[in-house]
This record gives C-alpha cells, sequence and structure tokens, in this order.
C-alpha cells in the first residue's frame, strides 16, 4: 500500500522543515516538568498576560458589552460600566454586520480600518488610505499572507535579520521559498550594516536566488534594537535599488525604553524621502494588540497597511482574505480601542492613562534590571534592551561545556538553556532558535516577569551561571558531567 497522504513520509516537505524554537524542545521540557509539579517561569513567550499582567479596564469594558449587548438594555448598565464605555460598545455593535456573531468584511469592519488609518496620519503626519489596511488575527496571519503572495517558489529569496522572529524563518519555510540572512551586529549594539546587506545580496544571487523582499522587525526581536532614522533611510534607498519590498514588523513600537531614538515607522521615514522616491518604495507595515503596554495576545488582532502596491494586488489580497471570511471581530474592535484610546476629558481617561504608563515605566524599569542582572554574570555580555520586549545575552560557554553538548547530542545553547530550565525552571528559547553567528551563542528570555520577582529570578540564574561556569571551565582534565 502507498502510503496515505498523512501520513509521515508522505508529508508536505515543507510543512516538515518548519522550525519555531519559541514552542520548540525547550518549552515542550518546561511543560513536562510544570506537570511533573515544578514551578516553571514561562519567559519563553512574549505574552504578558501569562506572566500576570492585568488587562487595561476600558477596552476590557468595551468589548464585554459587545459581547454582552442585553447589558446595555439593563436599567442598572450605568452603575457598573462608565459611560464612555457604553458609548463605544454602541458604536461598535453599530458599525458590526448583526454584533460579534457576525462575520465582517473580509478586510475587516471600515469603521475600525478608518480609526487605523486616523491613527497612522496622526502618528506620522502623512495621509494614510483605509482601503490600503487589512485587520487580521495577529500580525503573524497578515505576515504570513504578504509573504505568500510574494514567494512563488524556491528560487525566491526574502533578506531576514539574523537574530531573528522564527515566525519570519518558519513562514519562509512554510511556503517554500529562501531565507537570505542578514547579519545584526552584536559589537553595535545589533545594529544593522547596508554594506553587509548588499553582500548578502550578492551572495544570494551568486545562487540563483531572486531576492525579492526584506524583513525589518523594528524594534527588534529577539535583540531589541531601535532603528534611527538615518538607518531607515539607508535601508529605503538599499531596498528601491534593489527592487525590493520592505516588510516593516513594527509590533513593538510602544515598546521603547531609551529617549535618544523613540520610534519612528518605515513609512514615516519613506514619506519624508521627497515626491519621487516616497512612490517608488512597495512598503508593508505590521501592526498588532499583542504587544506594547496591551499583551492582548490572546485576542489575536492585528493589521497591515500597504504602501505603493498597485491596486490588482490589493485586490488579489483581498481574495485571498476572503477565503478565511473574516478576521475575529472582537479582535477587530480591540485594535480600535487600541488606535483609538480614551482621549483627554474623556471619563475613563485618566485611569487609562495610569494603568497603561504603570506598565510601561516597569518594562523599562525591568529592561534595566535584566541587563544589569546579565552583565554581571561571568562569561555572559548583554546589550541593553532599547526597545520590544527581551533580553538577549551572550552565555560564553567554555570549550568543555561545548564538548559536553556535543556529548549529549544537543546544540551547546539548548544543552545550557536545558540546565537552566532543570535547575531554575527558568524556561527561555536558545539563541540558536533566533539564528546567530557560527560558534556564539545566546539565550532569549522575555523581560516580563512581575518586577517584584525579577531580582530573585537573576539570582537564581546568577547562582545558576555560576555552578555551570565552574563545572566546565574546572581544569582537571575531565568535565564533571
Ligand atoms: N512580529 C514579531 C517581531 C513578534 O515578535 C511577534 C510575536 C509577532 C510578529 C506576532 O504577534 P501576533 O501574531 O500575536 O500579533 N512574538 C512572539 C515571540 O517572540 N514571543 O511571543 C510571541
Amino acid at each position: 500500500m502507498p502510503p496515505k497522504a498523512l501520513d509521515y513520509e508522505s508529508l508536505n516537505e515543507n510543512v516538515k522543515k518548519v522550525q519555531y524554537a519559541v514552542r520548540g524542545e525547550l518549552y515542550l521540557r518546561a511543560s513536562e516538568l510544570q506537570k511533573e509539579g515544578k514551578k516553571i517561569i514561562f519567559t519563553n513567550v512574549g505574552n504578558p498576560h501569562a506572566l500576570g499582567q492585568k488587562p487595561l479596564t476600558f477596552p476590557r469594558q468595551v468589548v464585554a458589552l459587545c459581547q454582552a449587548p442585553f447589558l446595555l438594555d439593563d436599567p442598572n448598565v450605568g452603575l457598573l460600566f462608565p459611560a464612555d464605555a457604553i458609548s463605544r460598545a454602541k458604536h461598535y455593535l453599530s458599525v458590526t454586520s448583526g454584533g460579534l456573531g457576525a462575520y465582517s468584511d473580509s478586510r475587516g469592519i471600515p469603521a475600525i480600518r478608518k480609526e487605523v488609518a486616523e491613527f497612522i496620519e496622526k502618528r506620522d503626519g502623512y495621509p494614510s488610505d483605509q482601503e490600503l489596511i487589512f485587520l487580521t488575527d495577529g500580525a503573524s496571519k497578515g505576515v504570513m499572507q504578504i509573504l505568500n503572495a510574494i514567494i512563488r517558489g524556491e528560487g525566491d529569496g526574502v533578506l531576514v535579520p539574523v537574530p531573528q522572529y522564527p515566525l519570519y524563518s518558519a513562514a519562509i519555510s512554510l511556503f517554500g521559498g529562501s531565507l537570505v540572512p542578514y547579519y545584526l551586529e552584536e559589537t553595535a549594539n545589533w545594529g544593522l550594516d547596508v554594506a553587509d546587506l548588499r553582500q548578502s545580496v550578492i551572495t544570494a544571487r551568486s545562487k540563483g536566488i531572486t531576492v525579492r523582499a526584506m524583513v525589518i522587525i523594528n524594534p527588534g526581536n529577539p535583540t531589541g534594537q531601535c532603528l534611527s532614522e538615518a538607518n531607515l533611510r539607508e535601508i529605503i534607498n538599499f531596498c528601491i535599488q534593489e527592487n525590493l519590498v520592505l516588510l516593516g514588523d513594527e509590533v513593538y513600537q510602544q515598546n521603547v525604553y531609551q529617549d535618544e531614538r523613540p520610534f519612528i515607522s518605515a513609512r514615516k521615514v519613506l514619506m519624508g524621502m521627497g515626491p519621487f522616491i516616497s512612490k517608488e518604495l512597495q512598503l508593508v507595515s505590521f501592526h498588532t494588540v499583542s504587544k506594547g503596554y496591551w499583551g492582548e495576545c490572546g485576542q489575536r488582532g492585528g493589521y497591515f497597511e500597504m504602501t505603493n502596491i498597485p491596486p490588482e494586488t490589493v485586490d488579489e489580497i483581498y481574495k485571498v482574505s476572503s477565503v478565511a471570511l473574516s478576521p475575529n471581530v472582537p479582535a477587530q474592535i480591540f485594535m480600535g480601542l487600541m488606535v483609538n484610546p480614551p482621549k483627554p476629558g474623556d471619563i475613563s481617561y485618566e485611569q487609562f492613562v495610569r494603568e497603561s504608563k504603570g506598565i510601561l515605566e516597569s518594562l523599562r524599569r525591568r529592561a534595566r534590571l535584566m541587563t544589569d542582572g546579565f552583565n554581571s554574570c561571568r562569561n555572559v555580555v548583554c546589550n541593553f534592551t532599547e526597545g520590544a520586549m527581551y533580553s538577549f545575552p551572550q552565555i560564553r560557554l567554555p570549550p568543555r561545556a561545548i564538548q559536553a553538548a556535543k556529548s549529549a547530542g544537543k546544540v551547546p545553547d539548548v544543552f545550557y538553556c536545558l540546565k537552566l530550565l532543570e535547575a531554575t525552571g527558568i524556561s527561555t528559547v536558545p539563541g540558536s532558535g533566533f539564528g546567530q553567528k557560527e560558534g556564539v551563542f545566546h539565550l532569549r528570555t522575555t523581560i516580563l516577569p512581575a518586577e517584584e520577582d525579577m531580582p530573585a529570578i537573576m539570582d537564581s540564574f546568577k547562582k545558576f551561571n555560576n555552578e555551570f561556569m565552574e563545572q566546565y571551565e574546572d581544569d582537571r582534565g575531565y568535565s564533571r558531567m
């Protein structure tokens, strides 16, 4: 009998090729240990609510009312909900085609796409067209949809930063394309050098690959760097010269923890480059409700905005969106609320500002605590987390540890992270899951554990790391595995 289509040996090879370390070996082992009763600190995923972050009150009030519209008819509703949440819920219900239980337009509810366009216009100072904005189930779905539209086969390459968030490598594998790496420079605070970019393209072309697009993650995951305006301008010029679509992953735009380089969108930089250039670059920008001070990962809300994409292509992308009928409707409302939060003078304004500022300020302190904590450890060096939600320390593994890892059949950083997990319950992702230079090892942790738990977590890391280094740096000619 020939194998059946879903037998492992006859599966689509692209599916088998996909790797996604954020939920890989370390995560599976952590889940097992948790089942055995060990306390695990899940710092492997940027999932703030899972680590105790409280939801912002106002958006939850609005969505609660939309989910349970009968509450709006209750004479006591005004005792339970503020008037601005009530009127906002009524507004959103009036723009759906039958409440939250009805499909919406496949691009998302027009009134919410309008709110997104207004947000972009206010943020960047240039008009934005709601017809070029599609709402998605998280940014991930948008990224996958656009990569799917770009990649025609193995010969098509996409420039991706290394280290990168593995959504990109995974999606490129799934769609059968080729990942073309460009390296971020750790000693230059994970900066991006255009000369290296050019070299990456030349190398790919020499292998017969047509490089079609370039991904930037700004602020970076896992590296946390914030791109400067000058750097973005160079990238835009480079993409125009090389005929590349630019994919701007800007999901961490609210998560910035330094003041020298505030977030600036690729679109704003492009629009500021004059009438010719601003019409030249094809750009798609992504955003989400999962990050920022919202952290509403479970709601699965996102959008992408297309710039300089011809109408026929927009129609094709609309057609493909239609195959999935509609993005989640409650998530669309979260997106509307994120881009159009309470304003000064609104009843909920002060509470909203208090809550959101509290989260961001604490994240900024946690970024500092983690970086300083890692840098105080033996054989560990770590760039400051300028933005996003992660710390990405380099672990200088002694040769004997690398040898021990090989004997155990593990990649050295996986070996280190597994030992860290077993010893402390801290669940991280090995740097190899994001890509790193040959012979250099990292781990990624989120900066999301509660601030009051942070000192204990860093102490426990330090103690483990000291013991690990002690064990493998010892020079008695044997390894105490
Ligand atoms: N882009 C980047 C750079 C991300 O880090 C993530 C999520 C996404 C897109 C997709 O998010 P949503 O689909 O939820 O909008 N980051 C993952 C991570 O590294 N840890 O947690 C999730």
